[in-house]
């Protein structure tokens, strides 16, 4: 078969032209998983209009200073350790008010719509940041497939929770399965990824492989990683960190720089990969995707639904 870059395709002007970028294969309108060689998987994907022109981070930053709890606390605890997680065979759960529950497989998800590149700015609640190149679908490409029942009006996600592949998990670092949740609004909007890849490959481990959420305008911690269960409910569902330090971390969880977190300023951060000892930038309000998503807070007091 003959790849995007040899059959001509370009890609529209919308990204850094970093190295990486030649290399990859692009093929516009197809989606799914492509053999580049033996035993390579790679993520075939057009890209989006959505992606920032800021340059993407290192590979080796992205995915070594990382934090997925169900391997432990330290930055480079996934990278050391998430190998050990099963990804394949892998299926997503989808229940509650849904006209189509079931069990999907990963192929199945990866059939739902053409595969985009999507370059996200990334926020951490701990103020630090990176520039994330992944490779997904829109997560309203599946809710449109499984069918929202009317009556629906938040979306939950877990987390795979295995205690014999995850030492966190057995050691229960935290009550798991990690969960979180959206607004059917905010699930519904275009900019929210359900990232399958990263930098044209398959979606490394430590990153959440095979499959986790991506909303680039709220804190990272909202991204849940290698989901198992998507559920549809009317009631707005109860997060990990929420359970935790209701105080701290709040259900919206919408980067803000007016709103501090109560041990720490929200007002700038530290890009990773600039040196501990790069300036601080100032963080911009919704991540700097304001102009997208401000319209879905209208109305809303955002220090109340921090
Ligand atoms: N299942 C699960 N998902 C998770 C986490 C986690 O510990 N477990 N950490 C969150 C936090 S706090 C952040 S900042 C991002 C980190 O994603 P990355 O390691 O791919 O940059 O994943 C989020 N999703
Ligand atoms: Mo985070």
């Amino acid at each position: 078969m003959k790849q995007g870059w040899e059959a001509g395709l370009g890609r529209a002007d919308v990204t850094p032209r970093t190295a990486w970028l030649n290399r990859r294969q692009i093929m516009a309108g197809l989606g799914g998983l492509a053999l580049a060689g033996p035993g390579q998987a790679r993520m075939v994907a057009s890209p989006s209009p959505y992606s920032t022109d800021a340059a993407p981070n290192s590979l080796e930053d992205i995915t070594n200073y990382n934090n997925f709890y169900e391997f432990g606390f330290n930055k480079t605890d996934p990278a050391a350790l998430a190998h050990r997680l099963t990804t394949d065979p892998w299926s997503v759960e989808i229940d509650g008010l849904v006209e189509r529950p079931g069990s999907y497989g990963l192929a199945d998800i990866l059939g739902f719509a053409p595969l985009e590149e999507r370059i996200y700015r990334f926020r951490c609640v701990e103020a630090w940041s990176m520039v994330i190149p992944w490779t997904g679908l829109p997560l309203a490409a599946l809710l449109d497939r499984v069918g929202v029942a009317p009556a629906a009006q938040y979306v939950a996600f877990a987390s795979v929770a295995r205690p014999d592949e995850m030492p966190g998990v057995a050691a229960k670092l935290l009550d798991w399965p990690y969960r979180e949740g959206l607004r059917l609004d905010e699930a519904m909007h275009p900019l929210t990824l359900l990232a399958t890849g990263l930098y044209g490959e398959a979606l490394p481990k430590q990153n959440g492989a095979p499959i986790r959420l991506v909303v680039p305008w709220k804190y990272g911690f909202k991204s849940a990683k290698s989901i198992v269960r998507i559920t549809l409910t009317d009631t707005q569902p109860m997060s990990t960190w929420q359970a935790m330090q209701p105080k701290e971390y709040g259900f919206y969880a919408n980067v803000n720089p007016e709103v501090d977190h109560p041990r720490w300023s929200q007002a700038s951060e530290r890009r990773i990969g600039e040196g501990f000892f790069a300036e601080r930038v100032d963080t911009v309000k919704f991540n700097g995707y304001g102009d997208l998503v401000a319209g879905l807070y209208a109305g809303q007091d955002l220090a109340a639904d921090y």
